[in-house]
């Protein structure tokens, strides 16, 4: 094959993954590799009774120092879609949008940003985002370094009282579709791509380029074989872009009413909680049943001084129990 065939295919390849192509203000550095971690957050949550939030975070760390991401296309899915799903926050004709939180994230450098459930598989979501990299307003969102929360999902348990129906503990894995998942550096390419040279006949059936090779001179007789090669991204190499899977664990406990801090016991710890809560703005009581979550120790409707002053009998005079509302 003849060099400019090769040149011409690289130039083409190198853009198409992500179908986008992204101009850099800075000259493109070539390191000498790249590193990307991508993880979602391993978490062990508490659920009880018809409780349904629960964040989970997905942090993308960039290994290299000379470089970040500007774009990419992230595939989540739970194992367990009949009870968790990626929760809904809007819907724009038949696409529904997942639910995500930004404060602490990444994901608001970004010019666009999607994150669409897709509707037929409930437990999967697509994250799609590119960087403004032509504003001079643009800060690099996930830089190098050790620190790089991309976003945090939000899922929903639709069936928490199935889920935790006789078990104590549930544990669903959160998989990164590894197929489906690429990011790309300031200069447009994938990272962690492994490239195997394959049959084109897209490109080559020009026999003579102008020099910029946009313009072909001269075409081939319609009766040769146009055969040339091309790189094509086959698989990821994965001692440059890692895609690790997460976990979520649910502790299934009961909806204890007086259990204010939601330590799954009733205490004097429990009027800490209280008084924090009304005097100093601290926490409210978990979430819960009742109205007014676990806090409601007296049954009247509201929380406040009454409930610390119902729980202290309770736990130290022989007090009658809790009854939340
Ligand atoms: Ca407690
Ligand atoms: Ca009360």
């Amino acid at each position: 094959m003849a060099p400019k065939w090769r040149f011409v295919s690289l130039a083409l390849i190198f853009i198409l993954p992500l179908g986008v192509t992204f101009v850099s203000r800075d000259a493109a550095t070539e390191p000498n590799s790249y590193e990307v971690l991508c993880q979602p957050g391993t978490i062990s949550t508490p659920l009880r009774d018809h409780q349904i939030n629960n964040n989970v975070v997905l942090p993308v760390y960039l290994h290299n120092v000379s470089d970040s991401i500007v774009g990419f296309t992230l595939w989540v899915k739970s194992t367990w879609p009949a009870n968790l799903r990626f929760r809904a926050d809007s819907t724009v004709g038949d696409v529904v949008y997942a639910k995500f939180d930004t404060v602490g994230t990444k994901s608001k450098g970004f010019k666009f940003f999607s994150a669409r459930i897709q509707d037929a598989l409930h437990g999967q979501v697509k994250i799609s985002a590119i960087c403004d990299s032509d504003s001079p307003r643009v800060v690099k969102p996930i830089p190098p370094g050790p620190a790089g929360i991309l976003l945090k999902l939000i899922m929903e348990s639709t069936e928490a009282d199935s889920i935790c129906d006789n078990i104590q503990q549930k544990t669903f894995a959160l998989q990164i579709e590894k197929a489906q998942t690429s990011f790309s550096n300031s200069a447009g390419q994938t990272i962690g791509c492994n490239y195997e040279l394959e049959v084109d006949t897209t490109y080559g059936c020009c026999k003579t380029w102008n020099s910029n090779y946009t313009v072909c001179l001269e075409k081939w007789p319609d009766d040769h074989m146009c055969i040339t090669e091309r790189l094509r991204c086959v698989s990821i190499d994965t001692t440059k872009l890692k895609l690790y899977d997460g976990s979520n664990t649910f502790n299934c406990v009961a909806c204890q009413c007086g259990d204010a801090n939601g330590d799954v016991s009733v205490d004097i710890s429990d009027v800490v909680f209280l008084i924090a809560y009304i005097f100093s703005g601290g926490a409210a009581p978990g979430a819960c049943i009742y109205a007014k979550g676990q806090g409601d120790a007296n049954g009247d409707g509201s929380v406040d001084i009454s409930d610390c002053v119902y729980l202290i009998a309770y736990i130290f005079s022989g007090g009658q129990p809790p009854h939340c509302k």
